[in-house]
């Protein structure tokens, strides 16, 4: 059992390494007792510190790891999630500044917006796409506050899962309006096609994945909230960004989101 302050001591390091753009080593090398359930509790303590100084509130939640692959580099068979705060979303028309970020990455996503709460422990494909207003294409920005992106899974999770900014598309499309199995996407880099994939690479269908966070979320306590803008996993692997580049993600029948990063 980790004891409370050393909780509290890592959300802040974590906190800290944010607000002042560095990077730390990941904590289970000096605390291996540190646990996937003890490393929700220090994202807890993370999300109330950010809430606080930056005078900012959730607006909802992100899924992690949901690809095979991402799954299979960390060694693990579930996602893991984080939680969105609205400080965190960008405005597309404008240009992104890095300043602010360690060593961002962008990815393809698809954004759900719920009208109804959602609450496990039994919750279904069926049941997130009845409580959905509108889905959105969308893109994350992850940037860990680890040394180059180096970390175990209860590093990640206490890390907010990599959360730093998400973009979301201003049309809105109601769940049978697109095929979120065979949706294809594709992800541009300075207009070069860097990735593709389609909407059923996340767990077989985004809302599965949704669903998964549902009923883990329950037993904490918490629950997906309506209002809440939830992102539901990577679509292909991440870019680097760098200054002065563009990105674009294209989904059959959605209109393409595009942002431009500061040179
Ligand atoms: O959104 C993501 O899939 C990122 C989850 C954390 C792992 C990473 O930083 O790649
Ligand atoms: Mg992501």
């Amino acid at each position: 059992m980790m004891k409370t302050d050393t909780l509290d001591q890592i959300a802040y390091a974590l906190y800290l390494a944010e607000r002042d753009v560095y990077e730390v080593t990941k904590f289970v090398e000096r605390y291996p007792e540190l646990t996937v359930e003890t490393a929700y509790d220090i994202q807890d303590k993370l999300i109330e510190l950010k809430c606080k100084h930056e005078q900012t509130s959730i607006s909802g939640l992100k899924l992690g790891l949901t690809s095979k692959a991402k799954q299979q580099m960390m060694g693990v068979h579930e996602p893991t999630y984080g939680v969105l705060l609205a400080n965190m979303a960008v405005n597309a028309q404008h240009p992104i500044s890095l300043k602010s970020l360690i060593h961002p990455k962008i990815e393809p996503e698809i954004a759900f917006v719920f009208k109804e709460d959602l609450v496990g422990p039994v919750v279904t494909v069926a049941h997130v796409l009845i409580a959905t207003a509108y889905v959105a294409p969308a893109m994350e920005i992850i940037d860990s506050r680890y040394l180059n992106f180096h970390f175990t899974l209860p590093d990640v999770i206490a890390d907010n899962s990599s959360s730093s900014r998400y973009i979301v598309g201003s049309q809105k499309y109601a769940v049978n309006e697109v095929d979120l199995v065979n949706m294809g996407c594709i992800f541009t880099q300075n207009d070069e096609m860097i990735a593709t994939s389609t909407a059923g690479s996340v767990m077989g269908h985004p809302a599965r994945a949704i669903a998964w966070m549902a009923n883990k979320l329950i037993a904490r306590g918490q629950h997906i909230r309506a209002g809440d803008i939830v992102l539901s996993g990577a679509l292909t692997g991440s870019a680097t960004m760098h200054a002065g580049d563009s990105f674009t993600v294209s989904f059959d029948g959605m209109e393409s989101l595009s942002v431009q990063v500061e040179r």
